[in-house]
C-alpha cells in the first residue's frame, strides 16, 4: 500500500497471522526432513507487518511492473516466502507445494528459484547475492521513474539479509553502491538475530552494522522485530527517507521452536516430532499440519486483495498515459526492428573501410550503434571506462538524485556490478551492460552464474582478454578464464574476431532475452579480417569458415585474436602448396547448438586440426581430438600463466605464432 494505514497493527492479531507461516514453515521442513526453520520463524513478525502494511502487490497480476519488489536475500529462508506467497493467495501455489517442499519437480526448491513461482523476484541461497540484485531493482525503479515519473513508476525494494547476507564481501560493494546513487526507495531489513551455523555471531564478528551502513550513506534504525508496534514504527519512518535504509530488527532465531529457539540449532533440520509438538503448543496453534484456521487464512487472502486497488488505479494511470506504448515497450524490452539493419549497416562499413584496431574499440562503436537504436541499455564499467570503451557519445551519467542518464559508474566493485545488472535485468525496463577486465571476471563469477541459471539477459563486457593485454603482466592475462566461462551452463559466451564480429556478437547478445552473454574483447589491435560483407549474421551459429581450398589438408580453428593468426598460418601455407581453411570460432556456445551435419562440416572432416587460442587448452580437445587416445591435432595457445611484456614478445614467448601454427600443422601432416 502507498500509504499504509496510520493504525499501529495490534500485537496479538500480528503474531496469529505470523504463526501460520512460523507453522507451515516447520510442517514443510518436518516433512522433508531439511531444511531451515530458523529463519521463517524469527522473521515472520517482521513479514507479516511488512505485508499486510506496506508492501505493494497483487498476488493476481505479479508481474504488475509497479509492484514493490520484496527480495528475500538470506535465500535459505525460503519456507518464509513460500508461505507468503500461498497465503495471501498468489494461485500458483498450492498447499501441495507445501507439502512438496524441496522434493524434483516442486516449485517450492530448497532456495527460492527465480521463475519457479511468481512472487520470486530473484534466486536466492548464495549469501549475499539478493541484497545486491536488490540495488539493481532498486537503481532501475529510479531510472524508470526519471522517464515514465511517479504515476506510472514509483515502488520500492524491500530485503530481508540475515547476518550471513551482511558480512559476506559482495554485502560490502552493494550498500556502497546503493549509498552513493542514494536509493532512498531501497529498504533493509536485517535479520539481526545474532546467529550463525557455527554458534554465536560473535564467534566470527563484531562488526557494527548500523555504523557501517551510516559511514556508506544509508539511514539506519533498529526495532524489536518481535513487536509490531515497534516494526511498524521503523517501516513507516523508512517510507520517507531521502536515502537507502537499513533496520536492524532484533529477532529470536526459531522463535517458538521450544529447546532450539535462540540458538544455532534453530537455523537448519527437521526439528523432529517431538520438537514440532512442543511448537504447536508454544505458538497455540492446535491444528494439523499444513492446516491454517480459516480466521486467519482469511485475513491472509484479505492482506493479499488489498493490492487490486492500487493495481486497478495504476492500470487507469496508465491508459490515460500519453506514455502508456513507450512504457510498456520499455517494460517488455523490446529490441526494435531497426537495430539489425543498423548492425549490418556498421558491418558493411567496417568490411570496407578495413580498421586496424582492438575489439574492445569496435565494441564501443557497435554500442554506438546500438545505443542510438536503443533507449533502454544502461551501460557501465567497474572503474575501467576508458580501458572497456563501454560510455559511447552523449551518454549521461546516472548519480544520485539524478537517474536520467544511461550511464553508470559502479567503482571497483565487479562483483557488485554483475549482481546490480542482474537485479536491473529481472526488474525490466532497462537492458544492462558492464565492463571490467576478463581476468577480473573471477571477481564477478558467482552473480554470472546466477544470470545464467535464471536465464536473465544481461551482457558483460569483458576487455583485455588475454596474454596480449602485455605489460601489466600475469595477473592481469587472463588463461583460464574462458575455459571457467563456456562451463557455465546457459550463458552465451562470445570472443569475436574483429569489428565485425563485434557487432555480430552485440546484436546476438542483445537479442536473446533468455540468456545473459558474456564478450570477450582484446585491448590489442587485430585486422578486420570479414573482407566481403555478408547481411548475414555468420556468428550466430557459433563458428563457420572464414576462408579455405576446397582441397584443404589442414582446418586452423580459432577464436578472437587468434584468427588472424591462422590467416597469416594459411597464407604460409599456402605459399608452401599446402591448402587448408580457417574456421573462426566466436562461440562455442552457439557452435554447440547447431546441427552434427553443419558441426560435422565446419571442422573439416578429413583435415588436420590446428587450434589457435591465447589460453588454456581445456575443452579444445572436443574439436581437436585427444592427445591420450592418439587422436590430437595441435594446440596453439597457452599452458601456463603469461608474462608481463610488451604484448607482441609475450605472444612469441609463448609460442602464439603464425610460425607455430604453421609447424604444428606440417607435423601433423607428415
Ligand atoms: C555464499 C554462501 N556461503 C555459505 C552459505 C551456507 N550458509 C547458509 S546460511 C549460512 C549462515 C547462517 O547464518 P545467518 O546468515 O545469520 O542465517 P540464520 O542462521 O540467522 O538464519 C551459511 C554459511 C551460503 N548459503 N552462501
Ligand atoms: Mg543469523
Amino acid at each position: 500500500m502507498t500509504s499504509p494505514d496510520q493504525a499501529i497493527p495490534d500485537q496479538q492479531h500480528v503474531r496469529r497471522l505470523a504463526n501460520a507461516i512460523r507453522m507451515l514453515s516447520v510442517d514443510a521442513v518436518e516433512t522433508a526432513k531439511s531444511g531451515h526453520p530458523g529463519l521463517p520463524m524469527g522473521m515472520a513478525d517482521v513479514a507479516t507487518v511488512l505485508f499486510s502494511r506496506f508492501l505493494k502487490f497483487n498476488p493476481l497480476q505479479p508481474g504488475w511492473p509497479d509492484r514493490d519488489r520484496f527480495v528475500l536475500s538470506a535465500g535459505h529462508g525460503s519456507m518464509l516466502l513460500y508461505s507468503l506467497l500461498w497465503l495471501t493467495g498468489y494461485p500458483e501455489i498450492t498447499i501441495d507445494d507445501l507439502k512438496h517442499f524441496r522434493k524434483v519437480g516442486s516449485p517450492t526448491a530448497g532456495h527460492p528459484e527465480h521463475g519457479d513461482l511468481p512472487g520470486i523476484e530473484t534466486t536466492t541461497g548464495p549469501l549475499g547475492q539478493g541484497i545486491s540484485n536488490a540495488v539493481g531493482m532498486a537503481l532501475a525503479e529510479r531510472i524508470l521513474n526519471a522517464r515514465f515519473g511517479d504515476e506510472l513508476v514509483n515502488h520500492k525494494t524491500y530485503v530481508i539479509a540475515s547476518d550471513g547476507d551482511l558480512m559476506e564481501g559482495i554485502s560490502h560493494e552493494a550498500l556502497g553502491l546503493a549509498g552513493n546513487l542514494r536509493l532512498s526507495n531501497l529498504i533493509v531489513l536485517w535479520d539481526h538475530n545474532n546467529i550463525t551455523i557455527d554458534g554465536p555471531l560473535s564467534l566470527s564478528s563484531h562488526t557494527d552494522q548500523l555504523e557501517r551502513f551510516k559511514a556508506e550513506g544509508w539511514s539506519v534504525d533498529a526495532c524489536n522485530g518481535h513487536d509490531a508496534a515497534d516494526i511498524f514504527r521503523a517501516l513507516e519512518s523508512a517510507q520517507s527517507a531521502d536515502r537507502p535504509v537499513m533496520i536492524a530488527c532484533r529477532t529470536i532465531i526459531g522463535f517458538g521452536m521450544p529447546g532450539r529457539q535462540g540458538t544455532q540449532k534453530a537455523h537448519s533440520d527437521a526439528p523432529g516430532a517431538e520438537v514440532v509438538a512442543g511448537t504447536r503448543k508454544e505458538l497455540d496453534w492446535p491444528y494439523e499440519p499444513f492446516v491454517v484456521p480459516d480466521d486467519i487464512l482469511n485475513q491472509w487472502r484479505a492482506i493479499g486483495a488489498t493490492g487490486a486497488k492500487a493495481y486497478d488505479a495504476w492500470v487507469a494511470r496508465k491508459a490515460a498515459s500519453k506514455q502508456a506504448k513507450a512504457f510498456d515497450d520499455t517494460i517488455n524490452d523490446v529490441i526494435p526492428p531497426s537495430l539489425a539493419p543498423a548492425l549490418v549497416k556498421l558491418k558493411e562499413q567496417l568490411s570496407a573501410e578495413k580498421p586496424k584496431a582492438g575489439t574492445r574499440k569496435m565494441s564501443e562503436k557497435a554500442l554506438d550503434v546500438i545505443n542510438g537504436e536503443l533507449q533502454n541499455t544502461i551501460g557501465g564499467s567497474a572503474d575501467l571506462t576508458p580501458s572497456n570503451n563501454t560510455k559511447t557519445k552523449g551518454m549521461i551519467e546516472i548519480s544520485a538524485g539524478q537517474y536520467n542518464g544511461r550511464y553508470i559508474h559502479y567503482g571497483i566493485r565487479e562483483h557488485g556490478m554483475a549482481a546490480a545488472m542482474n537485479g536491473m535485468a529481472l526488474h525490466g525496463g532497462v537492458i544492462p551492460y558492464g565492463g571490467t577486465f576478463l581476468v577480473f571476471s573471477d571477481y564477478c563469477r558467482p552473480s554470472i552464474r546466477l544470470a545464467a541459471l535464471m536465464g536473465i539477459r544481461v551482457v558483460f563486457v569483458m576487455t583485455h582478454d588475454s596474454i596480449g593485454v602485455g605489460e601489466d603482466g600475469p595477473t592481469h592475462q587472463p588463461v583460464e578464464h574462458l575455459a571457467a566461462l563456456r562451463a557455465i551452463p546457459n550463458l552465451k559466451v562470445f570472443r569475436p574476431a574483429d569489428g565485425v564480429e563485434t557487432a555480430e556478437c552485440w546484436e546476438l547478445a542483445l537479442k536473446d532475452s533468455g540468456r545473459p552473454s558474456l564478450i570477450a574483447f582484446s585491448r590489442q589491435d587485430v585486422p578486420t579480417l570479414r573482407l566481403h560483407h555478408t547481411a548475414e549474421n555468420l556468428s550466430a551459429k557459433g563458428a563457420y569458415e572464414l576462408e579455405g581450398d576446397a582441397d584443404a589438408k589442414v582446418t586452423f580453428l580459432a577464436t578472437g585474436t587468434e584468427v588472424s593468426l591462422a590467416v597469416e598460418a594459411r597464407a604460409k601455407l599456402a605459399a608452401e602448396g599446402i591448402a587448408s581453411r580457417v574456421v573462426s570460432m566466436p562461440s562455442w556456445t552457439l557452435f554447440e547448438e547447431q546441427s552434427e551435419v553443419y558441426r560435422h562440416k565446419v571442422l573439416g572432416p578429413g583435415t588436420v586440426k590446428v587450434a589457435i587460442e591465447a589460453a588454456v587448452r581445456q575443452g579444445w580437445d572436443r574439436y581437436i581430438g585427444s592427445e591420450l587416445l592418439g587422436t590430437a591435432g595441435a594446440f596453439v595457445g597457452m599452458h601456463s600463466f603469461g608474462a608481463s611484456g610488451p604484448w607482441k614478445d609475450v605472444y612469441a614467448r609463448f609460442g602464439i605464432t603464425a610460425d607455430a601454427a604453421v609447424a604444428a600443422a606440417k607435423r601433423l601432416l607428415k
